[in-house]
Parts: C-alpha cells; structure tokens; sequence
C-alpha cells in the first residue's frame, strides 16, 4: 500500500485550503438549513465495490495495450484494489469474477484482503465464454441453450460460484448471461426464454437464506439480433417468477441511447425488485467508460431516485459496484476517480430539497421543480468528499498522492509483464 506518510504530507500541504473551502461551503448550507457535518457522514459511509477484472487494461475486441505493472493475479489485483481504497476511502469490497479470478485457497485469499481492509461484495459468474477442459460450449448460448447438457453445466458452475462466495463471505451472485441470437428464426422467444427459467431457478434454489440473486440485463453484444435477459422488462418477469431474493440489476450501459435510465430505477424500486447497479458511463452502447465522465447528470439523475426510494423504504441496501474497462488510463487511477463520481452524485442527490421539490409538483410549478434539483446538481461538493476522506486518513487529493507515491513504476518492477495480465477485453 501508499505509505502513509506521504499521504500525510500531502495533506498537510492542502488542510489549509480545505478547512477553509469546508467552512464556506458550510456556512451556506447552514443558510439553508443544511448541517455539513451529516453530508460528510453519509459521504464517509458510501461504498462502492471494486470489479476485479477492473485493475486491468480492458482491451476491446480489436487490441489490448497493457501497461505496465498490472496485476498478474487475484492477490496483485487485492493489492491494487487496497491502494484504491486507501486513498479515496470509498471502495471496501471487491466483486469477484469467476473463473478468472478463482483463488486456489479461498481462505488465504479472504484473511489476505482482510488484512488490507477489503471484503468480497458480489461474485459473478461466467458462461459467456468456454473455459478451458470444459466439456460444453456456450457458443450457442448457456442458462437458455437448447441442449439440456449445456444448461446442466452453467447451472453447475453458477453453483460453485455460490460455494466459492460462501467461503469469502460474499452474500450475492450476479448472473450475466450473453444468450441471444444473432439472426431472426435462430431462436423461439418462448422456448428460450422458459430453459433461461428453468435454469435460473435451479440456480436460485441452491441459494443460501441470507443471499440474493442479481439478474443483469443488457441491450445487445455479444448477441446482435435478440438477447434474453434484454431489459428491465424482461429482467423483472423473471425476477419475479424465480423467487423474493431474486432481483434485478441495472448497469448503466446496457440500454437503448436516451432511455430514461432514472425512471428504470424508480420502477424496480417500486416493486421491490431493484437489487444493484454496475456504474460506468457511455456514449453509444456499452462503452464501459469511467462513471460521470459522459453524462454526470444523468449519474446523479439515477442517485435523486434511489435518495427518494431509500427515504420511503429505510432498508433499502442495493449493490453497488463499478463496471467500466480501462483502456487508456491507469486503472488505479480511473477507479479512484469514478468511485469519487458515483459519491459525488450520491451527495449531490442528498442536497435536493425534497420537501420543496414535493411541493413544486404538486403545484405543478414545472421551472422551480426541474430548479430545485439543478440547485442541488450545481453546487460544488468537493469540499465534503475531500474532507471524508482526509477524516477517513485518505488523500485530500487522491490522483496526486498517487502519482507522488510512485506505486506504479514499482509494480512495473516488482511485476514483470505477463501474456496473463488480467483484462478480458470484451466486457
Ligand atoms: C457485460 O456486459 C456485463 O456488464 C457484466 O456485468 C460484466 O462486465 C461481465 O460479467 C464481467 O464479469
Ligand atoms: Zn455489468
Ligand atoms: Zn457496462
Ligand atoms: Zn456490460
């Protein structure tokens, strides 16, 4: 990890500066009625975990262009995971992706992000590509395929999923599917559809009490005609028919260009069947790119829905998890800086002041409603994520602290390069 030292000294150079923006910022949001201090409490208690194929260069289909000192295995990407967290203070758990990230002793691995101060949030399964020595293919399809040998197998393999994630403490399984078809007359809706059911409730019934199962839908890719789990509609009917810990989870790239994601959120929530988001942003399709680095309002857009739904349903926990491919930054660096995104909208959405927003729409008075969250969306909250992470010993400024700390021309030295290098280039 980052000396903490150096953090330190970091922050000795910058504490003026904030103290004093913190203090402003504080004062006008006391004239509002605001207390700061709770902003920045709720701001310390945001979490969003970290994907393990995430420390990787990702790639696209075309190339993959490593950098170097990336992570060679599961316990150099905790190791990286860990930098993340010590320096932005908002990422405490990993989501594991199996099998490429399969520890061979799941006991050494979880005391080994314990003592790093992670835990595993998620697990993810995979049946949208062959593993090696596996008797089925899933070019055809997995959960949904027509031959009853192919779904046994990727029922299979989401139930060691379970085991493996019961011995790291996990309590969810994320289930992706990439079955679709490509061509109109390949596949029956109905047919393929009922076998995606059939297999995902064998899956659900080897459920522990205490976990949930996340169904993840998605537009389109690898399948360009249909796809089975394709939206949220299709997400819910399923959902709903395979049990009450079944639920549905929206990753910001996998719609249709415009839809109104928010309103998505809102709907699942409604009924009961929101169960977690993958966060990233995107420009055209499932970009996978860093979290608000395309549509911030939209982010915090999504965050003013799930404030409102937390505020009518208090237990209300969702999963929250970046998904995004990093090909041309630093990984550690898009991470730390799209987790501080997603808080930043989260914050951002705690300032809306809903009483008078309630009030604008029943009144029907449309300028001051939209007004009432771009009074909240405008306003600078920098100052309260910066002071989180400074209480929480943090980096006021956690990209700086980085590049002083040299932790990536280490990690070029201590991890000469491998074919192996995680990033799968096609998430
Ligand atoms: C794929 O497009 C989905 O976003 C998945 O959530 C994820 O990227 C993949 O399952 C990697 O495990
Ligand atoms: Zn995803
Ligand atoms: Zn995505
Ligand atoms: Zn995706």
């Amino acid at each position: 990890m980052i000396d903490a030292e150096l953090i330190a000294a970091q922050n000795a150079q910058q504490q003026n500066a904030l103290d004093s923006d913190y203090a402003a910022l504080g004062e006008r949001l006391a004239r509002a009625g605001v207390d700061i201090e709770s902003l920045t409490q709720q701001a310390s208690q945001f979490a969003v975990a970290l994907p393990s194929w995430g420390l990787g260069t990702g790639g696209t289909r075309f190339a993959r262009f490593p950098g170097s000192g990336e992570p060679r295995n599961i316990f150099e990407k905790v190791d990286d995971c860990a930098v993340v967290n010590q320096l932005g203070q908002a990422t405490p758990a990993v989501s594991l992706h199996i099998p490429w990230d399969t520890p061979s002793d799941a006991a050494e691995l979880r005391q080994f992000a314990q003592e790093r101060g992670l835990h595993f949030d998620a697990m993810n399964s995979n049946t949208f590509q062959d593993q090696k020595g596996q008797p089925q293919s899933y070019k055809y399809g997995s959960l949904s395929h027509s031959d009853k040998a192919v779904r046994d197998q990727a029922v299979e393999h989401n139930i060691e999923v379970i085991e493996l994630g019961r011995k790291l403490g996990s309590n969810a399984l994320t289930v992706w599917v990439g079955d679709g078809s490509n061509f109109p007359g390949q596949q029956n809706f109905n047919r393929t559809f009922s076998r995606y059911l059939d297999s995902t409730s064998a899956i659900y019934s080897a459920l522990p009490d205490d976990w949930s199962m996340q169904l993840e839908h998605k537009m389109f890719e690898p399948a360009f005609y249909s796809t089975v789990i394709q939206d949220w509609g299709s997400s819910y009917l399923a959902a709903t028919q395979i049990g009450e810990r079944c639920k549905c989870l929206v990753d910001l790239g996998h719609h249709a260009p415009n839809v109104n994601i928010e309103m998505i959120v809102s709907r699942l929530a409604q009924f009961g069947k929101l169960g977690g988001f993958h966060f990233n942003d995107s420009k055209y399709g499932d970009d996978d790119l860093d979290s608000g680095s395309i549509n911030p309002y939209q982010l915090f857009l999504v965050f003013n829905e799930l404030v409102d739904i937390k505020n009518r349903q208090p237990s209300f926990a969702p999963f929250y998890m970046l998904d995004q491919s990093h090909n041309v930054t630093d990984p550690i660096e898009s991470l730390i800086y799209s987790a501080a995104e997603v808080q930043r909208a989260f914050v951002k959405a705690l300032l809306v002041d809903r009483k008078a927003l309630e009030g604008f729409q029943d009144s029907n008075d449309v300028l001051m409603a939209q007004g009432t969250l771009k009074a909240a969306y405008n306003l600078d909250v920098e100052p309260i994520l910066q002071m989180a992470r400074l209480r929480s010993n943090g980096a006021i400024d956690p990209i700086q602290a980085y590049r002083a700390s040299g932790y990536r021309a280490q990690c070029g030295k201590d991890r000469p390069a491998s074919k192996n290098s995680s990033g799968s280039g096609i998430v």
